[in-house]
């Protein structure tokens, strides 16, 4: 029978370290990645990817924290001293940033498992019984007090959150395990062409959602390990992983949703398409992912902006937008906007029309326009009279880029504008 009781939660979130991996490029994403880490991308009208694993790090109870950045880190920093700088040492609460600083040697980070081994000094400063690996990728709603809970009853060196996916939703994208009755890891295997489905289903297997529990002095000993291994790739789910699971406790966590009533919801939105669609999505009267729940809060940093406001022009058209998220200091005047996530301070100006489109912050849609399923860059100005997403020739033609499910991505440097816009 599993030990629930709050005290002996709240001992355990009290004594983990959280570690959050936000280094990665997210090539998938093609432009909307050149200049920010995938972690700092927008997401939901008022938010970056970022937001949730620390959201649900500081909404489960675990208050240490560290960020670990690498690649294109400028604005994944900014964000993160504006919106989450204010957390109190004395109160063994702290959000700190680790950026790759070749403490250890005279290389950058290398694989996950070598960013987390070159902060092994930090973490050990903060002596927690646990240490919590997670992916700063995902957009999800996860409470991490039942996974510490599952992980301390099972007496595992490590735990690896989990989930079913379609085969071919894993196939070259996923770690794939096998476990037995208890949950126990048996296999493992880092983005197989073919993986194993689960024994009562062909067609699901168990991906890793790449969140990981490990006893702090275990996973020093596998980094140690590992870095005098010339062979190591000094990754989790390439080397460490495999490494461990025969002669050591690991166990698997299914994740499943820490609320009543709601499907377990984890998106990778590594690619422009599922992007686009998890942004869409956000727009159902009841999206499987609630970001109205004052009972975990997603946390970010909000400027201080007027509200949105939809006016008339001057020749009298009304300004209106319809089964959309529309953010603080959003302006559409005598412009119609449907099924849209609009970020901070988008302008929509007369006789445009915007649809099915994820509009990020900043983005001035001048007279006249026609936008259809389209995810326009932070601080584009897209000229009077532009379509986009109507005829795919012409798009590619004005040097947009066009996802294979056709959404149409736009970024200022397609459009040659200028970097500075702040
Ligand atoms: P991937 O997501 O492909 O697979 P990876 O690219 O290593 O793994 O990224 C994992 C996390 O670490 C991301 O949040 C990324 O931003 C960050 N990261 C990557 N390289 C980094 C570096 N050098 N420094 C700092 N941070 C870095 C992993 C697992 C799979 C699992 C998927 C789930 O390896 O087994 O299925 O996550 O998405
Ligand atoms: P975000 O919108 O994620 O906050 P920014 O657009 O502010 O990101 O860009 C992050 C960093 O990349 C900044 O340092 C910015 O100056 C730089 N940057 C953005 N676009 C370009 C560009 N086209 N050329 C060079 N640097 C750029």
């Amino acid at each position: 029978m599993p030990n629930s009781s709050p005290r002996y939660i709240s001992n355990l979130t009290r004594d983990t370290y959280a570690l959050i991996l936000a280094g990665g490029r997210g090539s998938r994403l093609h432009e909307l990645t050149d200049w920010r880490a995938k972690p700092a991308l927008y997401f939901g009208g008022k938010f970056r990817i970022i937001d949730f694993p620390l959201s649900n790090c500081i909404n489960s109870g675990i208050r240490r924290v560290g960020v670990v950045t690498q690649y294109k880190s400028h604005s994944l920093i900014r964000h993160i001293m504006r919106g989450w700088g204010h957390f109190k040492k004395e109160l063994g609460e702290s959000v700190e940033i680790l950026p790759a600083s070749q403490r250890f040697s005279d290389s950058w980070y290398q694989g996950t498992a070598d960013a987390v081994f070159q902060n092994i000094d930090i973490i050990r400063h903060e002596l927690p019984r646990y240490v919590m690996v997670l992916s700063g990728d995902h957009v999800y709603r996860m409470d991490y007090a039942g996974l510490l809970a599952a992980h301390a009853e099972s007496g595992a060196d490590m735990t690896c959150c989990c989930m079913e996916v379609p085969v071919e939703e894993a196939a070259n994208a996923f770690g794939v395990m096998e476990v037995d009755h208890s949950n126990r890891i048996l296999g493992f295997q880092e983005k197989p062409a073919h993986p194993k489905s689960v024994p009562d289903n062909p067609e699901l297997c168990l991906a890793s959602m790449g969140n990981y529990v490990f006893n702090t002095e275990f996973l020093f000993e596998q980094l140690r390990k590992d870095a005098q291994n010339a062979e190591s790739r000094r990754d989790f789910g390439m080397d460490i992983i495999p490494s461990i699971i025969e002669q050591h406790n690991v166990y698997a966590y299914p994740f499943r949703s820490a609320f009543p009533n709601e499907p377990a919801y984890w998106r990778d939105v590594g690619t422009l398409d599922s992007f686009w669609l998890a942004n869409m999505e956000l727009l159902y009267p009841t999206p499987a992912l609630n970001l109205y729940d004052a009972k975990w809060p997603i946390w970010t940093y909000q400027e201080q902006l007027p509200p949105a406001k939809f006016v008339f022009d001057d020749d009298g058209r009304r300004g209106m937008a319809v089964d959309s998220v529309v953010s603080s200091g959003c302006i559409i005047s005598g412009a119609t906007v449907r099924h849209c996530v609009l970020f901070n301070e988008v302008r929509v100006c007369s006789y445009s029309l915007v649809e099915d489109s994820v509009i990020l912050p900043d983005v001035v849609v001048l007279r006249n326009c026609r936008i259809k399923k389209a995810i326009i860059d932070r601080g584009c100005i897209i000229p009077e009279g532009m379509e986009i997403g109507f005829n795919h020739d012409h798009d590619r033609a004005k040097g947009f880029r066009v996802s294979k499910d056709g959404v149409v991505l736009v970024t200022r440097d397609m459009l040659g504008l200028p970097v500075g816009y702040e």
